[in-house]
């Protein structure tokens, strides 16, 4: 009804209500880029396998970025489209399926749409049938002025699931250079994507996986490897074309690659043991995160638990543009961590929730706290929720619209 519309809206205007805003507004005028990689998890970085080093491109870039170390994905049903939403939009997931396939009709206002409300040229580019994920319209709704899917790629090479990292970002940069200034591009990759397989048998020896050699996780480190390379040819490409020092460009993990069952193999990789605690496989759930700024002046390893619902408004903050109606907050400016999944589980900068057995453990030594006392943040958990939902199935927006 009436009053718990205005409730709503008024619950997002008040949140971000902006109090302290550095850096705001000031690198309005320089392009932006975002690469979201398919399935980057968080552990990949700064990771040896067999004393290889499997990202070396991206831990050179990080070096001089900043690094979000505990940057969560919060995406659900949706998979790669959620992160494109929650990073666009600020949004959650929706309850069942995909904000993607039943929303595409509501309004937003999004990173895309608040850019090109400054002047900002808007392009997305991802080469797969334009169909799925219900991109074609979903772009429309988040005010993308150009869609470059498969049809506007040669298909010239292919790596995993169709057109290669390499060829994707190589042309990429080509269309960059054509696009009206400052220009905001979203760019997300494929050759990552599960099974992780080989067919053309080209990155069969890019890194040697050891025990790991046969499976579906020695498959996804060589992928890894693969699209670090492209990713390390893609920052030569900006670099030559003299967009790179004119741009932020950010790298972000879409979601999970890991499957449960393979926990094991992860618990290998990552601590040397055999198995996983519920503990650790819930802070696991990280993705690669990382932005770099044209003058390198803010760089460094931030700490604070983050999600892909704080993108957005981090970077609007930089872009000098206030938005009003989204869930995450900006990196910048407040550091007080919350994270929070479908699944059930949320983490906080001390506090882990763990659904699967309900328990609210310490971080740092997995010791259960009491539920009582952070009741508040069970409350907000349900809010956030609340909060979202009303937003995406009522299209609240629209409804400021008449
Ligand atoms: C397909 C790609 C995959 O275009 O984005 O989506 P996913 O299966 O990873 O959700």
């Amino acid at each position: 009804d009436e009053k718990e519309i205005k409730e709503t809206l008024k619950w997002f205007e008040d949140k971000n209500a902006n109090k302290n805003k550095n850096y705001f507004g000031e690198y309005r005028g320089k392009n932006l880029i975002v690469v979201q990689l398919e399935a980057f998890q968080g552990f990949v970085l700064e990771r040896k396998i067999n004393g290889q080093e499997l990202t070396p491109n991206l831990n050179k870039l990080a070096k001089d970025s900043l690094v979000f170390e505990n940057y969560y994905y919060q995406t659900a049903w949706g998979g790669t489209s959620d992160a494109e939403f929650l990073s666009n939009v600020s949004l959650l997931p929706a309850r069942d399926g995909s904000v993607y396939y039943q929303y595409a009709g509501n309004k937003y206002n999004a990173l895309p749409k608040e850019l090109k409300g400054i002047g900002y040229s808007t392009a997305v580019m991802h080469a797969n049938r334009p169909g799925f994920w219900n991109r074609t319209n979903m772009y429309r709704a988040l005010g993308f002025d150009k869609y470059e899917s498969e049809k506007d790629f040669n298909i010239d090479e292919i790596q995993g699931m169709g057109l290669s990292d390499k060829s994707f970002f190589k042309q990429a940069v080509e269309k960059m250079k054509s696009y009206d200034k400052p220009f905001y591009s979203f760019l997300i990759t494929l050759s990552s994507h599960f099974p992780y397989k080989d067919y053309q048998n080209k990155i069969a020896k890019i890194i040697n996986v050891g025990e790991f050699e046969g499976d579906v996780v020695g498959d996804y480190l060589k992928a890894v490897k693969y699209t670090d390379e492209a990713v390390g040819l893609f920052i030569d490409e900006l670099k030559r074309s003299g967009l790179w020092d004119n741009s932020i460009v950010v790298f972000y993990g879409d979601h999970a690659a890991i499957p449960y069952e393979k926990r094991s193999s992860l618990a290998k990789i990552i601590y040397g043991k055999d198995d996983l605690t519920t503990l650790e496989w819930v802070t696991n759930q990280k993705v690669v995160m990382m932005i770099h700024f044209p003058d390198e002046r803010i760089k460094g390893i931030d700490k604070t638990t983050a999600g892909q619902m704080d993108l957005y408004p981090t970077l609007a903050n930089l872009y000098g543009i206030e938005p009003k109606y989204v869930l995450g907050r900006d990196l910048l400016n407040q550091k007080d961590g919350f994270i929070l999944t479908r699944e059930g589980n949320f983490v906080t900068n001390k506090y882990a929730y763990l659904k699967s057995s309900d328990k609210l453990v310490e971080l740092k030594n997995g010791k259960e706290a009491d539920k009582e006392k952070f009741k508040y943040l069970f409350d907000k958990y349900k809010t956030y929720f609340d909060m979202s939902n009303k937003m995406i199935e009522y299209d609240l927006l629209r409804y400021l619209e008449r």
